[in-house]
């Protein structure tokens, strides 16, 4: 007797036990659903408030630039300066992009002193130099250790070498047998924008100054603390070491790296843009480029 009542409340125990079960299942889920998006949308909610504030903290920065030098809060060269705007902390550093090494005019000797100093030295720094001086160099010629088109090719890369200047720092990803590692180590060092052989140590980074001194932070930050003085009257001072690299070349051309505390909680946005001053325009400069950047790119 399949229908007997007794089987029959069975089974609708069994699909009522189903049901629930399905229905457990669907709101665990669909809970799981709304707090990932509440999350995401909590995150694009900071980060679009990070990126607003990263842009009034650009805003403030150029502004301080237009000041003359007595009256700024701001040092060039990279040193952090503290600034709160709608509850967020903001640490705002900048440097001229003078004070960086043009990957395109510096020479190589002064090449090879970065590479020293992210780690790559001698005939492995000499191999990177020769692939990176084939990469901008218009012609095919192959220099000793460097890598043209048919490298790339047999390397099995869909492009070659680019031959012609650098444009944008971040071309240098491009080059033959750069690693990841030493792109993001390499770029804080570095500008496209700079046009000039050497650095001009008013607007230098700190770590750049200490790569010159082979890590004398005795000397470099006293010649810190000289430029600043300087700095204020309008004068420049050269340091007593590196003259070999420096110049004195200077344009309204300016890094700045904009960190973003929003709240104790999330990690800090960081951003990294370039400018060029224009007093005739409204705002009153160009944003080059403007990249989220990993903190090991930081300026010192
Ligand atoms: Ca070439």
């Amino acid at each position: 007797m399949g229908n007997s009542p007794r089987k029959q409340s069975g089974v609708a125990m069994i699909v009522v036990l189903w049901m629930i079960m399905v229905m457990m299942t669907l709101a665990a889920s669909l809970l799981y659903a709304t707090r990932t998006e509440s999350s995401m949308v909590d995150y694009a909610r900071r980060t679009a408030i990070a990126r607003a504030t990263a842009d009034a903290a650009a805003h403030y920065a150029v502004m301080q630039l237009f000041l003359p030098p007595q009256e700024r809060d701001l040092q060039l060269g990279g040193k952090p300066l503290l600034w709160q705007y709608e509850g967020a902390k903001v640490e705002i550093r900048v440097v001229g992009e003078n004070g960086l090494i043009d990957i395109n005019y510096a020479s190589r000797e002064l090449l090879a002193q970065i590479f020293k100093e992210v780690g790559v030295e001698d005939q492995a720094a000499s191999d990177m130099l020769d692939v990176l001086e084939d990469f901008r160099d218009v012609d095919d010629l192959k220099r000793l250790n460097g890598a043209e088109d048919g490298d790339y090719e047999s390397a099995g890369l869909a492009f070659g070498a680019k031959d012609a200047p650098f444009e944008r720092i971040e071309e240098l990803q491009q080059v033959l047998g750069m690693t990841p590692q030493l792109y993001q180590a390499l770029t804080r060092y570095l500008t496209v924008n700079s046009g000039a052989a050497g650095i001009n140590p008013m607007l230098a980074p700190r770590q750049i100054l200490l790569m010159l001194t082979e890590g004398d932070a005795g000397k470099v930050d006293a010649y810190i603390a000289e430029r600043e003085e300087a700095a204020k009257d309008g004068r420049s001072v050269l340091p007593d070491f590196g003259q070999a690299f420096f110049d004195n070349s200077q344009q309204p051309l300016y890094r700045m790296q904009i960190r973003v505390f929003t709240d104790e909680t999330a990690p800090p946005y960081f951003e990294e843009r370039s400018v060029r001053l224009s007093p005739e325009k409204m705002p009153p400069f160009v944003t080059y480029f403007r990249v989220l950047q990993a903190s090991s790119a930081q300026f010192e």
